[in-house]
């Protein structure tokens, strides 16, 4: 409030000066004016690693609504486009261009520490946010927040064990493909693990993991050459909603029908995210049979914590946000891991009409 007052009455005292037949005698002066003004917001640079898929737009609109000049911020938003280069040379222009803060959303977990440690020397904080980074010295970041991505993994594995158990479909004949995110990211080695760990201890056939990159686009592909490599494929984990979309275009393509119905020649289909449009109601079709969450809506958490460094406090090193399971079948409602227990939301239009995202 105090500093949206502060920028107000500097306008004003430049207008009036115009006005009343002044000018700024000097460029510097006008420089001067300029700096005060942009010295009244927080300079926040985003390091956004791309725009592959629904949940990314979800995120990117949420840092965007968060970090307005209302609120009293600069954003400088850049899209590295999924390459790691990109966002290593944003990092460095938001640090020639003295940033207050940095924020970045890693394409993968390595590769960090130079970059981070020039970010580290100039005094620039750096927030981590959705995915990880792994570095030698966790000093080269602030805070990180996001989600816990080998726990959505195990959710969702143990997800199909109940639901299989229930139906009383054997182990052994649950034949598995995994389209993975993008190799390295944060979200694929958790969600892989999730999966891969959960198939070696009850038994399942996982014919394969292949790289969907996180997009429509490469989930069709892949799902397409796997049709045609395996014949009895009936459960695809899909990592993200995305490559749902497209193994699901590819399975009707082929002819198939996708659903929980696999002990009569449906593939189930298995997502992560949970975006409204249009994961959500391809659950109510039960075109997709279940989705674990992800949730997008960091910005509001990042300024969180923008402001708690702004007042002199210590946030969390490490942030987790909660998430929920959905699926529209009723057999399996809940679940328990590691002592912990976790209610599957049964999927309703209501419950998709009151979503944000
Ligand atoms: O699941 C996927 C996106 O890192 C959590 O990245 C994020 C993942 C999300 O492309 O849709």
């Amino acid at each position: 409030m105090k500093k949206s007052l502060a920028i107000i009455t500097i306008l004003i005292l430049c207008i009036l000066a115009i006005s009343c037949g002044g000018s700024f005698s000097s460029k510097e002066e006008a420089a001067n004016v300029e700096e005060t003004v942009s010295n009244e917001y927080i300079v926040v640079g985003f390091s956004q690693l791309g725009a592959e898929s629904d949940w990314r737009s979800a995120n990117t609109e949420s840092m965007k609504a968060a970090f307005t000049t209302e609120n009293g911020y600069k954003l400088i938003f850049e899209d590295g486009q999924q390459k790691q280069t990109n966002q290593i040379t944003a990092i460095r222009t938001f640090i020639q261009q003295e940033v207050d803060y940095i924020v970045l959303a890693p394409v993968t977990e390595t590769g960090w520490d130079t970059v981070l440690q020039e970010a580290k020397d100039a005094g620039i904080p750096v927030i981590i946010v959705d995915r990880m980074v792994d570095v030698s010295d966790d000093s080269l970041f602030t805070c990180w927040v996001g989600s816990d991505f080998e726990l959505e993994g195990k959710k969702m594995a143990e997800w199909l064990k109940q639901y299989t158990l229930k139906e009383k479909i054997e182990p052994s004949d649950i034949h598995i493909v995994n389209i993975q995110g993008t190799i390295g990211a944060s979200a694929q080695i958790g969600r892989t693990k999730g999966l891969a760990d959960a198939a070696t201890e009850n038994g399942w056939d996982l014919m394969a993991e292949v790289t969907g990159d996180f997009t429509q686009a490469k989930g069709k592909e892949v799902m397409e050459s796997l049709l045609k490599r395996y014949d009895n494929i009936n459960v695809v984990y899909c990592e993200n909603d995305n490559e749902a979309f497209g193994a699901i275009e590819a399975i009707e393509e082929a002819g198939k029908k996708t659903g929980s119905d696999i002990a009569n020649g449906e593939i189930m289909v298995l997502s992560f995210d949970g975006v409204k449009e249009d994961a959500m109601n391809y659950v109510l079709q039960d075109k997709i049979t279940c989705i674990a969450e992800c949730n997008p809506l960091h910005g509001p958490r990042v300024k969180a914590i923008i402001e708690a460094l702004e007042a002199g406090s210590t946030p969390e090193k490490y942030s987790y946000v909660d998430e929920e399971i959905y699926s529209a079948s009723e057999v399996v409602k809940n679940l328990s891991l590691d002592g912990t227990h976790y209610d599957v939301t049964i999927l309703t239009q209501d419950i998709i009409d009151q979503r944000s995202y």
